[in-house]
């Protein structure tokens, strides 16, 4: 396996596809030694989230979602993904929580991203360190990836108590909604539940994305990220005839130009940090061939996708 350590400026495609420009989700690569800070990430020098749209966040009450791959007792919130920005809770109790992701149709597309921000720093040092907050305060605790269709997703993520901050398309020069929230204490001693799911996909340890063999997106699965240092995801594309990972990588290596060598993207686990864990209730899809890849770059702008971080599956 290859590690890139470039420090190349990036450069980001003209009209990428949306889900091209992941530069905001890029991690210093592994030091080797652990104590040692691997190079500074580049800023691109865009402001790429001028939290502006923090003015237009509107708390909401929780609202009674479908049970996610069981009956249990965790509490239930709804994030939704507006066209005019994300909307939801204020405060969230920790633990367990299920998140219905709700999105509204359009061209680019919604995907909501939900970072811990961490010990001693808030929404507003986020705000104030654009960028580098993505390397210095933010660690990707679960996402859902690109959704055009309006389609509902559920999300369950293990919340410690702390500042947290939901992002809709955050690789958008601006992120077209942004939500901080708390969460506090869990509501009940028996919060300490995990869905039940059909099975686990591993994203990391490295460049690894194994799904279990059965895996076909349908139901709840869990994702974990066994990486030591990277952040990672498992995004869904549909595959044409002809098209399989040799060509998705391929593209991967060339800077994913436009356009895609595939359908359309239907959602799948957006980015989680080393360690973390989620578990993705996704839409039901349509038979036809499919593959689970990750987009997050490596220092020279490349996607991890370039370097194999792709696994094809099937529904049948
Ligand atoms: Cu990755």
């Amino acid at each position: 396996m290859r590690t890139r350590r470039s420090s190349l400026p990036l450069t980001p495609q003209p009209g990428a596809h949306p889900g091209a420009d992941h530069d905001a989700l890029r991690r210093r690569p592994p030091t080797g030694d652990g104590d040692t800070p691997g190079p500074r990430t580049h800023r691109s020098g865009r402001a790429l989230f001028a939290l502006a749209s923090l003015g237009v966040l509107v708390p909401t009450a929780a609202a009674a979602a479908p049970a996610h791959g069981d009956h249990a007792d965790r509490p239930q919130i709804t994030l939704e993904a507006g066209n005019d920005g994300l909307t939801g809770p204020a405060q969230v109790a920790g633990g367990f929580v299920d998140f219905t992701v709700t999105t509204e149709a359009n061209e680019i597309g919604h995907s909501v991203y939900i970072a811990r921000i961490a010990d001693g720093s808030t929404a507003a040092d986020v705000a104030a360190a654009g960028q580098e907050a993505l390397v210095t305060m933010l660690t990707f605790v679960g996402g859902v990836g690109t959704v055009h269709d309006g389609a509902t997703v559920g999300l369950t993520l293990d919340l410690e108590p702390g500042n947290y901050i939901a992002f809709d398309n955050v690789f958008l020069p601006e992120p077209t909604g942004v939500l901080p929230f708390v969460v506090g204490d869990p509501a009940t001693a028996e919060y300490d539940e995990a869905p039940e799911a059909e099975g686990t996909v591993q994203i990391g340890p490295g460049m690894l994305i194994a799904p279990p063999p059965d895996f076909d997106g349908s139901g709840t699965w869990r994702f974990v990220n066994g990486d030591d240092t990277l952040t990672h995801e498992a995004l869904i594309v549909r595959l044409p005839d002809g098209i399989g990972v040799p060509e998705l990588v391929a593209w991967g290596d060339e800077g994913r130009p436009e356009p895609a060598p595939f359908e359309a993207e239907f959602a799948g686990a957006g980015p989680i940090g080393p360690g973390e864990e989620q578990w993705l209730t996704l839409p039901e899809l349509e038979p036809g061939n499919y593959a689970l890849l990750c987009y997050v770059p490596f220092e020279d702008g490349l996607p991890h996708l370039s370097d194999g971080m792709i696994a094809p599956f099937t529904v049948s």
